[in-house]
């Protein structure tokens, strides 16, 4: 953890590292202790390199058939891609830590057999298998930009099908008004989970016109392979005119609801953190600026975009809102 020595305006919100709570001395040592016992005995002999740890895992991925998946050109970037390595090593996975560098832990995530169960407000409420689920969209590929509350930011292309194929073939109910997503829960294998302090299991949800929206992706890969574990295997949810924290990874429940859920972050810190989450540069985070954001693996800052440069897509959803915190 890191003292706030200046002000928020002055140093950026990565520096702070704010999506952490300001816990507590006794707090603090029961988390450090946690990790340490539930550290891999031999992470460090397994390697350092996460791109050969990814390479490793796609042997045995069952949808790496399914791979090239065709680029939609429907989504142009104003700047270059990401280099893979930069994306795989520099994650928020706060079930696996609250550290940058959670990669290696998160090798412990067990991706199958994987299952996923849609229930709520829908006629017929089902659990299905994760590859039977992968199988049955048509993946493509999309460059989106995409931007952490903390103030950096990177362009992926990602795998993945519309969120509104999965909404069309569970047909949810007339009265459901939200869609919830909410990630895996095994404290077996995530030394987070000991933080008895977060409000497992991590969860944010989208109201059914921002999840209908064509923006919104199911995301099972990135970098023309299946997704490895640090960036929420085996299935996970963008929204890219959102911040980062709107974003599940990996995913075992999606419940259609007519109660407008409480995410993760909202929760745990709902002075800083709201359903809405649009990007915006001209609203500050409580700590800092959102003015500019630093690409991955550069020095290099840009200045952030109104809905993340997606309002063409989206600023109409939010008309008649403006009551609402959209951005934060
Ligand atoms: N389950 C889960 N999903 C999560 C998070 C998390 O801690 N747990 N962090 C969120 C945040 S704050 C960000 S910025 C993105 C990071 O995605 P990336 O590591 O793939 O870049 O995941 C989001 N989804
Ligand atoms: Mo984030």
């Amino acid at each position: 953890m890191r003292p706030i020595r200046r002000r928020g305006w002055e140093i950026t919100g990565e520096r702070l590292t704010p999506e952490r709570v300001v816990l507590g001395r006794r707090r603090l040592l029961a988390g450090l202790a946690g990790a340490l016992a539930a550290a891999p005995p031999s992470a460090f002999a397994q390697g350092r390199d996460p791109m050969a740890w990814w390479e490793a895992q796609l042997a045995a991925d069952p949808t790496r058939g399914l791979y090239p998946a065709p680029r939609s050109s429907a989504y142009p970037l104003d700047r270059p891609l990401t280099e893979p390595r930069h994306a795989i090593a520099y994650n928020n996975f706060y079930e696996f830590g609250a550290q940058k560098d959670i990669w290696r832990t998160a090798q412990r995530l067990e991706t199958r057999p994987w299952t996923v169960t849609i229930d709520g407000l829908v006629p017929s409420p089902r659990t299905v298998d994760i590859d039977d689920l992968i199988r049955r969209f048509p993946l493509e590929e999309r460059t989106y930009r995409f931007r952490c509350v903390e103030g950096w930011a990177m362009a992926v292309p990602w795998v993945g099908f519309p969120l509104a194929d999965l909404i069309r073939w569970v047909e949810p109910l007339g009265s459901a008004r939200y869609v919830v997503f909410e990630s895996f829960q095994n404290p077996r294998i995530a030394p987070g989970f000991r933080q008895t302090w977060y409000p497992w299991p991590y969860l944010e949800g989208f109201t059914l016109a921002e999840a209908m929206n064509e923006l919104s992706l199911i995301v099972v890969g990135i970098y023309g392979r299946p997704l490895p574990p640090q960036l929420g295997a085996p299935i996970r949810v963008i929204t890219p005119w959102k911040y980062g924290f709107k974003q599940p990874k990996s995913v075992v429940r999606i419940t259609f609801t007519d109660r407008r859920p409480v995410g993760f972050w909202e929760r745990l810190q709902p002075h800083e953190y709201g359903f809405w989450a649009n990007v915006n540069p001209a609203v500050p985070h409580p700590r800092w600026s959102q003015a500019t954001e630093r690409m991955l693996g550069t020095d290099e800052r840009r200045p952030t975009l109104i809905w993340n440069g997606y309002g063409e897509w989206v600023a109409g959803l939010y008309e008649g809102l403006r009551h609402e915190r959209l951005f934060a």
